[in-house]
């Protein structure tokens, strides 16, 4: 085990966290209590498991450091588990279906329930940090999702729900073969959501820049880049972004275009 922080020993001021979990519900997972979990087929990664079935969701999201010639090569999720990658910082090739695809920052990979994907760091001995996502995939007959890549930066920013202050980018396309989006909301400083959200869709969401306060079941907390955001279903969600000039923004997946099982 360790620190993601890379802080190890004793704290000068008494041990605290911003840290909440409430299982089946909601939870703030701050970079500060992340440790490293092994993963069978991840080599000179550290692996940290951030949202799980565990903690409530459908899904897993794993925060990656990938190291010198790390990576992942004996493949992740297929066999029904879908799978989506996008680098935080850092340069990788990913693969799926025989084909390379080079991210960079901003870059993402999504790979169908029927495929592996596999990845190794290049970026010149530096590490490359992922964001990592699988969730088994809700068939629907007649449709197939394929592979699907992009760079955020070369993605349009719409104005989200009638706010030019909030925009909201998709990473995957809106077709009715996909169970499942990516998509990463900003909000300028002072802008917030038009209400408290209350639905059955759950979301993972990872904070790339800024700070807000963040509404999770009607306790307003605050998150800051670096942290972690689960969303169970029903739980009611809305933040107003502070701080002074960085836009609040985050990665967050959104189960999609599903009935529900009985
Ligand atoms: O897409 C969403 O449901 C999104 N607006 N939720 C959220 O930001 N908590
Ligand atoms: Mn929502």
């Amino acid at each position: 085990m360790g620190y993601i922080n890379q802080v190890q020993g004793y704290r000068e001021s008494l041990l605290e966290t911003r840290s909440v979990i409430k299982k089946d519900n909601y939870a703030v997972i701050t970079p500060d209590g992340l440790v490293n979990n092994v993963v069978p087929g991840f080599k000179d990664c550290d692996v940290t498991i951030l949202g799980s079935p565990r903690l409530g969701a459908r899904f897993v999201d794993y925060l990656v450091t990938v190291k010198n010639q790390g990576g992942n090569k004996t493949g992740f999720a297929g066999d029904g588990i879908q799978s989506f990658v996008y680098v935080v910082y850092g340069k990788i090739n990913a693969f799926a279906d025989g084909k390379r695809y080079e991210l960079t920052e901003g870059g993402y990979l999504y790979v169908p329930p029927h495929l592996q994907l596999t990845f190794e760091n290049n970026n010149n001995g530096e590490d490359s940090r992922l964001f990592l996502y699988k969730k088994r995939y809700q068939p629907l007959k007649g449709y197939t999702p394929e592979v699907v890549t992009g760079n955020v930066n070369d993605i349009e920013q719409e104005a989200y729900e009638g706010m030019k202050e909030v925009l909201i980018q998709d990473l995957l396309p809106k077709e009715i073969g996909y169970d499942m989006n990516i998509h990463i909301l900003s909000f300028k400083p002072g802008a917030s959501h038009g209400y408290i959200e209350t639905h059955v869709q759950e979301h993972g969401a990872y904070v790339l820049s800024g700070r807000g306060m963040y509404n999770l079941d009607n306790e307003w907390m605050p998150v800051d880049k670096g942290d972690y955001i689960f969303m169970g279903a029903y739980v009611p969600q809305a933040t107003y972004a502070i701080g002074l000039d960085e836009p609040f923004s985050y990665i967050y997946s959104k189960d999609a275009n599903r009935d529900i099982d009985l």
